[in-house]
Formats: structure tokens, C-alpha cells, sequence
């Protein structure tokens, strides 16, 4: 691990070695990180609370993203508040746990509200409270391919990830929805099934590249919030692509076991990358396994 550029907390290396490249574990028959899974239990029961705002994504699908803007919005564009903390600390992951910090279930047991929730959990395994509660949530979908390029990229630079393997084997692997949180087709659509019961605001990430200050606005009045057009126009500017990557709150480059210098977070933020990853028979072999999964569902996305 010599070689490797990254930031460790300080724990015994046996510790250490139970987090770096870690198998998946199954919950309820989700995969997750091993760590995750040690710490299942306690998500199981968490106790959500009425005024609790839940964003929840599949990975790579713009979490941190709305997170920043949610966070904004919650804080009237106060940048200097909303920098108090890194976006991990300010919207703590549900289901995150490892060694050397504490589990965002602790975390979050202890903090006031309202409290901001970020998951990345499948719609039926998310803990039953969210439901009882009937809690606000945003839903940030991004399209298959794309999220299996940034996906790809990220198991390469967060070694809390297993190995990917070279690109076709964990594009194989994530076509057999056997990569950390599961199935990204079952995700999306169990969640946009949801949205016809709960409070769901349901958004995607393409969207929000093509118009972002609609978009904002749209998670303002969900929020129940009415803010002037020049705070609108403030947080606009200020969740970008480019801010947010040169921005150590938001861009994730004080959180442990990622090395930036294989792929940084905020890696491209676009739209159609996986042209530039996809070979002709790969996307051949996508494109059947697209139709097979989403041939019974009217949820459809910008390619
Ligand atoms: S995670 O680890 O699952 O929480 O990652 P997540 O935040 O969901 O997704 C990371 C991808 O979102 C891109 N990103 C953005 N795109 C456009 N604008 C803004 N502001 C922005 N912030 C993050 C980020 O670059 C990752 O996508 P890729 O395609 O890898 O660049």
C-alpha cells in the first residue's frame, strides 16, 4: 500500500486490512461493503424522525450534488455556514460505518434536527421508519451507462471498494447487479415506484446538468422554501461542476481510503461519457441487458 496516495485514520493495520478492498456482504440480500454489513443491524431499527429529509441515489448518480444544494437551500445560500463541515459530515451516509469513525447510524442518533440523510440503499431494504414517518425524500437517478463508467472509475479510487477488476469484468459484474448496493435497474425503478405513495421527489441527473437553476428550484419548493432569485442564482453558482471540485468541503478530498491521483472524485461531470468507454460489442451486449430489465417500467432517461 506504499504506493498509495491516500488518507488512513489512524487504526491498527489488522483493522485497516478489514476495510482496504473488502469482499461484499449481502444484507437482506443487498451486496454492501463489508464494514456496512457489520454495522447492518443498527440501520435495520434507525429511527428516522418526521422532519428528516432522505436523499437517496444509487452511487454515482449525483448525490453529492444535491446534497450541496439541499444544504444551501436549508441555510438561505449561506455559503460560510454550509462550509462548516465537509458534505459527508453535513448529510452523513446512513449505512456508512468503518474503522476509525463512528457510524453515520451514531452520528445521526445524535444530531439535531433537521436532519439531512444521504443513502445509497436499495427501496426495500431502507429502514422501515422512513416509511412510517413519511419523511421527505429526493431520488437522483442518472443514466445506466454513464453511472457504470463513474461507478468503474470510483471502485478504482475508493479502496473501500473491492477490486473492479479491468472494465469489462466489472461491467459484467454490474449488469448482474453484484456490485456494492445491487441491481441499478431494480434501484431505479422500485424507487420510482415509491414516489406514487411517499413523498418522492424524483429527479435525474441529466436534468439537472441541462438546467440546473430549474432544478434547484424544484428541490426548493419540495423543501417547502422560498428564496430570492439572487440566493437561487448564489447556489447555482456554487454547487457547479467546477466549484464543487475545487471546493475541499464538497469534493471529497479530506475523506479516508480514496486516492484522487487514480481518479478523482469530481472526475468529469458530464453526460455521455460512456461513449468514450464502451466498445461497440460491450454496448451491443448493454443494450440487451437494458431492454431486458426495463421492458416492464415507463420510467425511461436521456441516453
Ligand atoms: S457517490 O459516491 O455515490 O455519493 O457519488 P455521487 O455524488 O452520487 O456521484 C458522483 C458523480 O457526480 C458528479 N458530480 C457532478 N456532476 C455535475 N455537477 C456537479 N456539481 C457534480 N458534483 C458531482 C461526479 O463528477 C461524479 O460523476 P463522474 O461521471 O464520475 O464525473
Amino acid at each position: 500500500m506504499a504506493h498509495v496516495k491516500m488518507n488512513l485514520p489512524d487504526v491498527p493495520p489488522e483493522e485497516l486490512q478489514a476495510v482496504l478492498r473488502p469482499a461484499l456482504i449481502r444484507v437482506d440480500g443487498m451486496p454492501t461493503l463489508g464494514p456496512f454489513a457489520r454495522n447492518w443491524e443498527n440501520v435495520r431499527k434507525f429511527q428516522a424522525r418526521e422532519d428528516d429529509l432522505l436523499i437517496a441515489t444509487y452511487p454515482k448518480s449525483g448525490t453529492t450534488w444535491v446534497s450541496k444544494i439541499v444544504d444551501l437551500i436549508m441555510n438561505r445560500g449561506d455559503l460560510e455556514k454550509s462550509q462548516k463541515g465537509a458534505i459527508f459530515e453535513r448529510v452523513p451516509f446512513l449505512e456508512s460505518a468503518g474503522p476509525g469513525m463512528p457510524s453515520a447510524t451514531d452520528v445521526l442518533n445524535k444530531m439535531d434536527s433537521p436532519r439531512v440523510i444521504k443513502t445509497h440503499l436499495q427501496a426495500e431494504v431502507l429502514p422501515k421508519s422512513f416509511w412510517e414517518k413519511n419523511c421527505k425524500m429526493i431520488y437522483v437517478a442518472r443514466n445506466a451507462k454513464d453511472v457504470a463508467v463513474s461507478y468503474y472509475h470510483f471502485y478504482r479510487m475508493a479502496y473501500g471498494h473491492p477490486e473492479p477488476g479491468t472494465w469489462d469484468e466489472f461491467l459484467n459484474s454490474y449488469m448482474e447487479g453484484n456490485v456494492a448496493f445491487g441491481s441499478w435497474a431494480k434501484h431505479v425503478k422500485d424507487w420510482w415506484k415509491m414516489r406514487k405513495q411517499y413523498k418522492i421527489l424524483y429527479l435525474f441527473y441529466e436534468d439537472m446538468l441541462l438546467d440546473p437553476r430549474g432544478e434547484i428550484e424544484k428541490v426548493m419548493k419540495f423543501m417547502g422554501k422560498d428564496l430570492p432569485i439572487e440566493v437561487v442564482e448564489k447556489i447555482n453558482k456554487n454547487t457547479s461542476f467546477k466549484a464543487m471540485k475545487e471546493n475541499p468541503m464538497a469534493n471529497y478530498s479530506t475523506f479516508p481510503y480514496m486516492d484522487h491521483s487514480i481518479s478523482p472524485f469530481m472526475r468529469k461531470g458530464i453526460f455521455g461519457d460512456w461513449k468514450n468507454q464502451f466498445t461497440v460489442a460491450q454496448n451491443e451486449i448493454f443494450d440487451q441487458y437494458y431492454s431486458r430489465e426495463m421492458s416492464d417500467t415507463d420510467l425511461t432517461f436521456r441516453m
